[in-house]
């Protein structure tokens, strides 16, 4: 991919929220509600466009992981293009942007296929709304995630409920497991899928919690801490950082969404924050 050009900042304000959104990967990097920051955004994260943005909200698109999904080879990375692209900025209002990639010839090398994606990013009542539409000009097959970071003040005060009784793919050992704990909480890497969850999970981050709520088309969550070992080895993360975020990401990534020319997909999440 060559290096972002021209990238730049959007940033939406209401009474009591501040949202900053990059044209790099139309990545949000910020959420301050209340005077208070949701997202986490490493110390080290790269804001030049050279690299994915380690931290806030990346758009995982076409394919979650080093899948299948792009054509083999080099430069395919993994996680897909959508947040190593500079989107074009479709309207901006006080509360609301909206945000477009198309398919290019640069795309169309790894991923041969002619789409358009748009993304909402809503400051509401409730929370924070993100959207993301997929329109298809010709078939395609993908699958997606809205990677979220959280920001944590102490990861021992974290507790992730609404996941007992699923099974999760460990991408540690590849086992599968039955997840028996309501309260989850973190306390070595964590790599998770969980697959067909319910719309509603929520974080208790000790001084508030966050609710995620998330359209049937997101059916699967990714949680994620990367503990120490493979925080050490992120250039784009601190040493210590794992002890301050997690990540809980609504996704389609156990199945492959298929649509045909002409078809159009949405997938959103919205994030709200409680005392
Ligand atoms: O969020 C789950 C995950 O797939 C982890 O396995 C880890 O690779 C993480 O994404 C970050 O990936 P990245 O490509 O942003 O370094």
């Amino acid at each position: 991919m060559q290096l972002a050009k021209h990238h730049s900042m959007i940033e939406l304000k209401s009474a009591s929220d501040t949202v900053t959104i990059y044209t790099f990967g139309a990545t949000i990097t910020s959420w301050i509600h209340h005077s208070t920051e949701i997202l986490f955004l490493s110390k080290q994260a790269v804001l030049d466009g050279t690299k994915p943005i380690r931290g806030g909200i990346p758009i995982v698109f076409p394919q979650f992981g080093a899948g299948d999904i792009l054509v083999s080879g080099a430069g395919t990375k993994q996680h897909g293009f959508a947040r190593d692209k500079v989107w074009e900025v479709v309207s901006v209002e006080k509360e609301r942007a909206v945000l477009r990639l198309k398919a290019d010839e640069e795309t169309k090398a790894v991923y041969p296929h002619d789409f358009e994606l748009y993304y909402k990013v809503e400051l509401r009542d409730n929370g924070l709304y993100t959207e993301l539409r997929v329109v298809a000009l010709t078939d395609l097959q993908f699958t997606t995630l809205l990677h979220t970071y959280f920001k944590v003040e102490h990861i021992g005060d974290l507790l992730v409920n609404g996941l007992k009784g699923l099974t999760y793919k460990d991408k540690l050992t590849g086992q599968q497991i039955k997840e028996d704990k309501d309260n989850i909480s973190i306390e070595s890497e964590v790599d998770r899928i969980y697959l067909n969850t319910s719309p509603k999970l929520s974080l208790s981050l000790g001084q508030h919690q966050i609710q995620v709520e998330k359209s049937k088309s997101l059916p699967d969550v990714v949680l994620w801490n990367p503990w120490v070992n493979k925080s050490k080895a992120m250039s784009d993360f601190g040493d210590e950082e794992y002890k301050n975020m997690i990540c809980l990401e609504s996704g389609c990534v156990g199945e492959r969404m298929r649509l045909m020319r002409g078809d159009e997909w949405v997938g959103w999440q919205c994030i709200n924050v409680q005392k």
